[in-house]
């Protein structure tokens, strides 16, 4: 090598950012396989009906003899694998993924910036069209089991460029855009954003490919790293040195490696002892930045009748109670609504007496968190009528959802929403589903619509509303009963 050092020289910040990438997308990689195992399933139709995915990673066939829920459908994941490991603990994972992206975002603007304003682009960015063919000859080399000559290295041989051109201009930004494709905040108010990539589930069949992408780069990468001349790369990549092997570079390098997988051990160890910690830490962070960011996006849906899902999941199963049960047998004749809590006029309402009142019919898309989603039609009343009706106090500042439903050990599924939420254009109590009354499973005789979250805010098998000041006053304090047991995050934009 008789080039000056100084072309080859990699300089503090990018040494920083490679370093601060691969641990970041440690914990990216590993949480998402979590999240996917909640719905191991994947799609390019939206419907999502079992069967009509491309890949599943689950061998249960979806019965069709009885009532099976997307609950059922979630497959345990390795700790040694996923982050945090186990069963439905996307919750956590999901805090790690969205926390860990804020910064893996922030890396990458940074780097991109560093590169173009120092003139680093050179070595990413061909420039001259016999790169292609150079790369094929280096690809040739390769794959005849040789390595390049040294000096092909300028620092980079031209299938490395082209490779790292491609992860970091092509694989990088399509990563994020098919990540925010399955946002419902986002295809909730900005329909269009979607059909980007198709739809929703495209989005979500791409970004896993993309990470097996990133997989299968970090394999040769590293082995490439390995094959041609390990120490001497250690010594670029850890100190900038150009000059060879390096012991110093060498045991920074290994020992930096060791960290990343011990402080990936220590964060699976840390939120399978206390997930609540991760959801109040984390979880602080990743909802207050979502709520300032969706703050004013409202719901602005209008899909044709024709994209009407025929096959739609469920989850939550209709409530075992006595009480439930009779209203049920009864053809809920004798339900009521009940509202009340900080409101001037508390209501109870009877099923007929909702259905006089204003209504309001919309064909959205449903993003459950585990990764299905279905388009349905939905009418009913909205519920910012209903505050109309009942007059909230000025302390009021949270809707709380109440349902019939219970867990095993009967505690009751609720849901919160301030205020803003509440009032939503496609903010509605439902008793409608596609033009019939709203089914059992679905939630009857009525449940709640919003369309910029993901499902389980949309408490089903309603049985009062209730306004309060404050969310963290009941159940567990996380606002919703997904939150408090299952760790979820209560804005649920994302
Ligand atoms: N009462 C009650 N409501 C609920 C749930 C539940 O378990 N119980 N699950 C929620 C979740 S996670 C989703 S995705 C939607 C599912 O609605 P669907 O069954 O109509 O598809 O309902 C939400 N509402
Ligand atoms: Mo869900």
């Amino acid at each position: 090598m008789h080039e000056s050092t100084q072309i080859y020289d990699f300089p503090a910040w990018l040494r920083i950012g490679h370093y601060i990438n691969f641990l970041l997308m440690s914990f990216l990689v590993r949480s998402g396989i979590q999240i996917l195992a909640d719905h191991p399933r994947l799609y390019w139709n939206v419907d999502c009906k079992p069967n009509s995915e491309w890949i599943k990673f689950t061998n249960r066939a979806v019965p069709t003899d009885r009532l099976y829920t997307s609950n059922d459908d979630e497959v345990n994941a390795s700790p040694w694998i996923a982050l945090p490991g186990g069963k439905h603990t996307l919750g956590v994972a999901r805090f790690w993924h969205f926390f860990c992206v804020m910064f893996w975002v922030l890396n990458g603007v940074i780097y991109v910036t560093l590169l173009f304003s120092t003139n680093n682009w050179h070595r990413l960015i061909p420039d001259s069209w016999d790169v292609f063919p150079r790369a094929l000859q280096t690809f040739l080399t390769y794959a005849t089991f040789h390595l390049p000559a040294a000096t092909e290295f300028r620092p980079y041989d031209a299938l490395q460029q082209l490779a790292y051109a491609f992860v970091i201009f092509v694989m990088a930004p399509l990563t994020i855009l098919t990540g925010i494709g399955m946002s419902p905040v986002v295809v909730g108010h900005w329909p269009w954003y979607q059909k980007l990539f198709g739809n929703r589930q495209v989005s979500r069949s791409l970004h896993f490919l993309i990470a097996v992408g990133w997989l299968i780069f970090f394999v040769i990468h590293v082995s490439l790293v390995i094959i041609t001349g390990f120490s001497a790369n250690m010594n670029r990549i850890v100190l900038g040195g150009m000059n060879g092997p390096n012991s110093l570079a060498l045991g920074i390098g290994l020992m930096a490696i060791v960290f990343v997988i011990l402080i990936n051990a220590l964060a699976t160890w840390y939120s399978t002892k206390s997930p609540i910690s991760i959801q109040n830490t984390l979880g602080h962070f990743t909802d207050r930045l979502m709520k300032t960011m969706f703050r004013r996006l409202t719901s602005r849906q209008e899909y044709s009748q024709d994209a009407i899902s025929a096959y739609f999941w469920v989850n939550g199963r209709p409530p075992e109670t006595a009480v439930y049960q009779q209203l049920r047998d009864g053809s809920f004749v004798d339900y009521r609504l009940i509202v009340e809590g900080l409101v001037e006029k508390p209501l109870t309402l009877t099923l007929d007496e909702l259905k006089a009142m204003p209504r309001r019919t919309q064909i959205t898309l449903h993003n459950c968190i585990q990764g299905w989603s279905g388009i349905a039609q939905w009418t009913g009343l909205p519920v910012s009528e209903l505050l109309k009706a009942c007059k909230p106090l000025p302390e009021a500042k949270y809707v709380v959802f109440h349902s019939f439903g219970e867990d095993e050990d009967g505690l009751e599924y609720y849901g919160t929403l301030d205020l803003l939420d509440a009032r939503g254009p496609q903010t509605i109590l439902a008793y409608e589903m596609n033009g019939t009354a709203l089914p059992i499973q679905y939630g009857a005789p009525l449940r709640l619509r919003v369309e910029t979250k993901l499902g389980f805010k949309m408490t089903k098998y309603l049985k009062s509303i209730e306004l309060i000041a404050d969310y963290r006053t009941i159940g567990l304090g996380q606002g919703g009963y997904r939150e408090d047991r299952q760790y979820f995050g209560t804005i649920a934009g994302i």
